[in-house]
This record gives C-alpha cells, structure tokens and sequence, in this order.
C-alpha cells in the first residue's frame, strides 16, 4: 500500500501504520486523516490482517492537529473540514479487529485523540501524553472530550481538558489512560510480542467480543447484555467455537481458522 504521510506494512498477520510527517512531530493534516481513512478500510477488509497497530515510531508519536493548517481557518472551514478526521477516526474505532496504539514520544491533541480510536494503548517510558488545545483557545475536537472521559472517567478527563498538561507514560497507566509501559528501546517488540498473540486468537470472536464491548457502550445496561447474548450465541455457529472447546477438552492448543 502507498501512502505520502503513513506507511503500512504487513508482517505475518499484523499490520504497522507508521505516521510520517516527522519534520512537524507527526502532525496531523486532512491528507493524513484521509490517509488513514483510506488505509483503515483497506486493512479492515483484508482478511489476512488479524491485528493492527498504530504508531508514530521510536520518537514521537504525533503532536497533535497541524496547527500551521488551522491557524487562519474559519468556523465555516471547520464545519466543512470536520469530515477527514471524524471519518478517519470512525473507521479506525470501528475496525473488526484490534487495533493497538504504539506511543513513544509526544501524543498530544489529535495524536492523543487517534491513540483513543485504538483499542489498547501501550506506551513507552519516554511518552508525553496530553490535551493542549485549551492553550490553543480551542478545546478537543477530534472525540477528546468524548473518547477520554468514557475511558478514564469525566474528573480526569476534565482535569486533563482544563489545564492542558502533558502527563508521562507512569501517570497515564495509573490512570488508565495506557494499558502497559514498557523502556522505549522495549516498545515495538512488546506490541508484537501483543499482537502476536491476538493474530493467534480466533478472529470471528475477536471481532463480536470488540463489537459487543463497543456497541455495549452506546446503550443502557439492559440492552448492552442483550447484544453481547446476540454476539455470544452467534460464535457457537462457527467452526472456532468447537475447535476450542475440543482443544480444551483434548488438552491441546486450539488451531483457529477465523470461521
Ligand atoms: N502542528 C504543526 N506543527 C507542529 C505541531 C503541530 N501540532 N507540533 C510541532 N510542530 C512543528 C513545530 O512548529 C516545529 O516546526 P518548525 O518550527 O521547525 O518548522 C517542529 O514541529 C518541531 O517542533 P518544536 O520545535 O516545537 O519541538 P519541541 O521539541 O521544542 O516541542 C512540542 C515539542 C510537542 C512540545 C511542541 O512542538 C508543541 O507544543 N506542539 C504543539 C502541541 C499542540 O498544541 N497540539 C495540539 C494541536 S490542536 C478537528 C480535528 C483535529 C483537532 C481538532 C478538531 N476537527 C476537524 C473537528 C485537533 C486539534 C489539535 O490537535
């Protein structure tokens, strides 16, 4: 696949979306949002793809909006551009499999913003992790305001919105924001070590476990519970359902086919 400001690669079942504008620390431009759309439905939609990452590389992971795009925009140019991030952004919440974002460095404004599309986040020590745009006069358009609070809770994400400061990589596991730190020279080798072992789980359930949690979140209690039934009684149409449930009782490992 080629792109001008991502790379995408494909290693025996994972693929690595690399931002890469790193003249402006990643920042995020409407090609890029395009970009990234284009790529999360071409990825979404290849089979052979189990797992996906997202990251900026071993330095920063992205800082954020280009903010040299926005500085002289209008409220009208924004109503008219809102559409590359939010589809972008859309696509890659929603891809059927997971997805992991690979911090090192800076993700600050959008760059934290497109790491809360992902499923899990794993940062390295040397990531900075915040939402600037109140020092900007403008607050977190691209899910901020939205993403975070659902996943840290409102008074963290508030305390994160108002102020603007950056945390590091510590902070952010405590608070739920990371779900591992590892040493940045670590970092790539433990996603894969975590994608590998997803790309080995069957990918038909992976898929209604994440539709089950997310869709889960948009509705009450109630009706969450009687989704994840739906999904839960679909997996026993699939052949993965009885191979692994026959690998437990034969004490072997399951071999899933994703079907
Ligand atoms: N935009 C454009 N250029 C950026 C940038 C950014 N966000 N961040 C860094 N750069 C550029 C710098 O201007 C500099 O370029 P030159 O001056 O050399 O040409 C180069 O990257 C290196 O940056 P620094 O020289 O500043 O590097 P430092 O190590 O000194 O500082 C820093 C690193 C990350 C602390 C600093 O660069 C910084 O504070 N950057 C801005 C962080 C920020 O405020 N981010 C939030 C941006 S607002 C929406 C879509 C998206 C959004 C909202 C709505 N819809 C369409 C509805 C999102 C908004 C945002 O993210």
């Amino acid at each position: 696949m080629s792109f001008e400001t991502i790379n995408v690669e494909i290693n025996e079942g994972i693929a690595t979306i690399t931002l890469n504008r790193p003249e402006v620390l990643n920042a995020l431009n409407s090609h890029v949002f395009n970009e990234l759309a284009e790529a999360a439905i071409r990825l979404g939609g290849d089979d052979t793809v189990k797992v996906v990452l997202i990251t900026g590389g071993p330095k920063v992971f992205a800082a954020g909006a280009d903010i040299k795009q926005m500085v002289e925009m209008t409220a009208v140019d924004m109503v008219l551009t809102d559409k590359p991030s939010h589809r972008a952004f859309h696509l890659l919440e929603n891809m059927p499999k997971p997805v992991i974002a690979v911090i090192a460095g800076y993700a600050l404004g959008g760059g934290l913003e497109l790491a809360l599309t992902a499923d899990f986040r794993i940062a390295a020590d040397n990531a900075q992790l915040g939402l600037p745009e109140i020092k900007l006069g403008i607050l977190p358009g691209a899910g901020g305001t939205q993403r975070l609070p659902r996943l840290i809770g409102a008074g963290l994400a508030k305390e994160l919105i108002f102020t603007g400061d950056f945390i590091d990589a510590r902070e952010a596991y405590r608070i739920g924001l990371v779900n591992k730190v590892v040493p940045v020279d670590e970092l790539f080798t433990e996603a894969e070590k975590l994608a590998g072992k997803l790309a080995r789980r069957g990918a038909v359930a992976l898929r209604l476990a994440k539709s089950a949690v997310n869709e889960g979140l948009r509705m009450d209690l109630e009706a969450g519970i009687r989704y994840e039934h739906q999904c839960f009684s679909l997996l026993f149409a699939t052949e993965d359902q009885k191979e692994g449930m026959r690998a437990f009782i034969e004490k072997r490992t399951p071999q899933f086919k994703g079907r």
